[in-house]
């Protein structure tokens, strides 16, 4: 085997030789892990200052104005806070700042003098921290006031009178006191203020910034509902906090496997399954996430019965006990041709789509005025109608539309189960036909329909205007939870501000957010698992490099530029399962995508066999070309063994066409 390796280096020499630069060049690009900004980098014009640029923050702010000069973070800073500083914000700057090296934090109360220190950070909007006005007006910052929930301002600078533009090598120590202040309209804007604050510091440094910001939407998040394996409690856990970190302020706890939830909707929930519910409502608390309790006792409802409707309330109320405010009433699972009781013929009549939504109503009627409305503090009610995917006048919505309390929301998932495109048009259209609010229910990621997929492209097809038609947009997973956060850090980019959406830079930063050290082998393994419903382009990266080699091999042109380029990218997908393990420490997301990791590694080696051979063919050296035909065969082999799927309509037709070319 020694003489035909030989024979190959002798051969397409120069070629393979270059591409064994290249592929060293792919490792050193996993080693420096670059900060690259992508997107919504704002760069400054001082040429000596440091840090030159802003980062790039995700989701992007509305309003993020960079400003002459930085803060170093010293060791020790000074901190005011008020009485009602929102506490999960307040952890968050802590741990932010104990991130970039600072030991000490001396604390002021609002009302206090503030500690003497080179930097101190408020923290705290209007309704939390009185101080904190000050210090952004000392910065010429505007505060959030006006902004809806969520919103917040930020502002990083030097107080008024003290600072030296332009005297970059002072830092914050030389020219007075360097202050950073959040602050939030409500205790969630000082924790998305947190949020931004942890990506603006680069090692020690912050540079001075004014931001203000605020959601597209009022509803941003996830929604458990997909079938199949439910996600753990420690999926959930990560889940809530990825939400969190993302500005995603909902969580919709609907998996379709709780027996609690559906065929045993009204029995108690056992005291050890109660603790653990209450143990993700107080995770979801922590991460300014609304832990939304969807029931559905479709299955079973006798929709006329009254202790069925008290067995409904009893059941939420147990929910409400332990800490839940947002609740949900699914009716996605039943049949508009049968009733689960005879009472209900008596009661509405034969079942009909008119009559089932007339009894649907009446049970949420009650639902809304004998618990909602009964508990202040309490969400809007939610609820997924039976006809909860087209926007077609039909007697169903009209009931829902003339019958059900004007309060409740209604759960959509656009025109059709999955769609490439939801438009505000299309929306609004929705809310004529069912008269109520409109949730949408966005089923991306998910794949319980697919299940030897991985969806991992960029949330893509909803329009820029999208947030201004309904109340927000719940995104359905995947199965694999982890893995979900790549196409979930893109569908939050997109929900907090819709307009400024850059589905491309969205997705290169979450996978840099998500990948760390090893992003760039992560983005290969998304590359090839990027299409779907929402967009049938696959593999993107990978078809750019094998379009010009077919060009070149077609036209008999210089096949070594494109060669290159293909081997270097088949590199990068070989050693992607190693880097991957190595590099990224999130057990839970390896073992969730195990085969799919394989399954890209063998499709990277079976690759670059194939351009090996083709190059040997085309150089006359056919025992060369044999050799590596023989081991793409074997690769093809084994990996036709592997159910998921990698490179759906990529991989296989290029190895098939390597094969059959001469
Ligand atoms: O979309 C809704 C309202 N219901 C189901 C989901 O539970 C399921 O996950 C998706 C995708 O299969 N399709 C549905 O219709």
């Amino acid at each position: 085997m020694r003489s035909i390796h030989s024979s190959l280096l002798a051969t397409a020499g120069a070629v393979v030789r270059a591409a064994a630069v290249l592929m060293a060049a792919v490792g050193m690009v996993m080693a420096t892990a670059p900060q690259a900004a992508a997107g919504n980098t704002a760069s400054i014009r001082s040429s000596t200052a440091t840090p030159r640029a802003l980062p790039s923050v995700y989701p992007a702010p509305r309003q993020m104005t960079p400003r002459p000069g930085f803060v170093t973070l010293p060791a020790t800073v000074g901190e005011v806070v008020g009485q009602h500083t929102d506490g999960p914000a307040l952890r968050e700057v802590n741990s932010v700042l104990k991130r970039a090296g600072v030991r000490h934090v001396v604390t002021a109360t609002a009302g206090q003098p503030a500690p003497k220190a080179p930097v101190v950070v408020y923290v705290g909007g209007p309704s939390e921290n009185a101080a904190t006005a000050g210090a952004l007006a000392s910065l010429h910052v505007a505060g959030p006031e006006g902004l809806p929930s969520g919103g917040y301002a930020l502002g990083v600078g030097r107080e008024q009178g003290s600072q030296e533009q332009g005297s970059q090598e002072q830092g914050s120590q030389g020219w007075g006191t360097g202050v950073i202040a959040l602050s939030g309209v409500d205790g969630t804007g000082t924790f998305y203020a947190a949020q931004t604050l942890r990506q603006l510091i680069q090692g020690r440094q912050l540079h001075d910034v004014a931001v203000k910001d605020w959601p597209s939407m009022p509803i941003r998040g996830v929604i458990e509902g997909f079938y199949g394996p439910p996600w753990s409690t420690a999926d959930r856990i990560s889940a809530l906090r990825f939400d969190g970190r993302n500005k995603m302020n909902t969580y919709v706890y609907s998996p379709k496997d709780d027996p609690y939830l559906r065929a045993r909707w009204r029995e108690p929930y056992p005291p050890a399954k109660l603790a653990v519910i209450k143990h993700l409502i107080d995770a979801a608390n922590a991460n300014h996430v609304n832990f939304t309790y969807a029931l559905s006792p479709g299955l079973s409802i006798c929709f006329s019965s009254e202790s069925d409707i008290n067995a409904l309330i009893t059941k939420l109320q147990s929910i409400w006990n332990i800490g839940a405010r947002a609740f949900a009433i699914p009716f996605d699972d039943v049949s508009e041709s049968s009733w689960n009781c005879a009472a209900d013929t008596k009661a509405f009549g034969p079942p009909s789509a008119r009559d089932v939504a007339t009894a649907q109503a009446h049970v949420l009627n009650a639902v809304q005025s004998r618990f909602i409305a009964t508990h202040p503090g309490a969400a809007p009610l939610e609820f997924v109608p039976t006809e909860y995917s087209d926007t077609a006048a039909s007697p169903y919505k009209q009931v829902i539309s003339s019958q059900l309390d004007p309060s409740v929301v209604v759960e959509w998932t656009g025109d059709g189960v999955i769609v490439p495109t939801i438009t505000a048009a299309q929306a609004k259209a929705a809310r004529q036909v069912y008269g109520h609010d409109i949730l949408i229910w966005d089923n991306y990621p998910v794949n319980d329909y697919i299940t030897n997929r991985l969806l991992m492209g960029p949330y893509t097809g909803r329009g820029p205007h999208l947030g201004q038609a309904v109340t927000g947009i719940t995104a359905n997973p995947m199965i694999e939870e982890e893995a979900s956060k790549v196409a979930l850090f893109t569908a939050a980019s997109y929900f907090w501000n819709t307009a400024g959406y850059d589905p491309h830079a969205a997705w290169l930063a979450g996978i840099k957010a998500i990948g760390g050290r090893a992003w760039p082998a992560l983005q290969v393994l998304a590359d090839n698992d990027y299409s779907s419903t929402l967009n049938p382009r696959e593999s993107p990266d990978l078809t750019r490099r094998i379009d010009p080699f077919w060009k070149a091999w077609d036209d008999h042109g210089n096949m070594s530029g494109p060669a290159l380029a293909l081997l270097a990218y088949f590199a990068r997908m070989a050693a992607a399962p190693g880097q991957l393990r190595a590099g990224l420490h999130d057990p839970d997301f390896l073992s969730e995508v195990g085969p799919w990791l394989g399954k890209l590694g063998r499709y990277g080696q079976a690759g670059a066999a194939a351009v090996k051979m083709l190059l040997a063919e085309r150089a006359g050296q056919d025992a060369v070309a044999r050799f590596y035909r023989a081991r793409v065969r074997r690769d093809q082999a084994a990996l036709a063994t592997i159910p998921q799927q990698v490179a759906p309509g990529v991989m296989d037709p290029f190895l098939a066409r390597a094969m059959s070319a001469s």
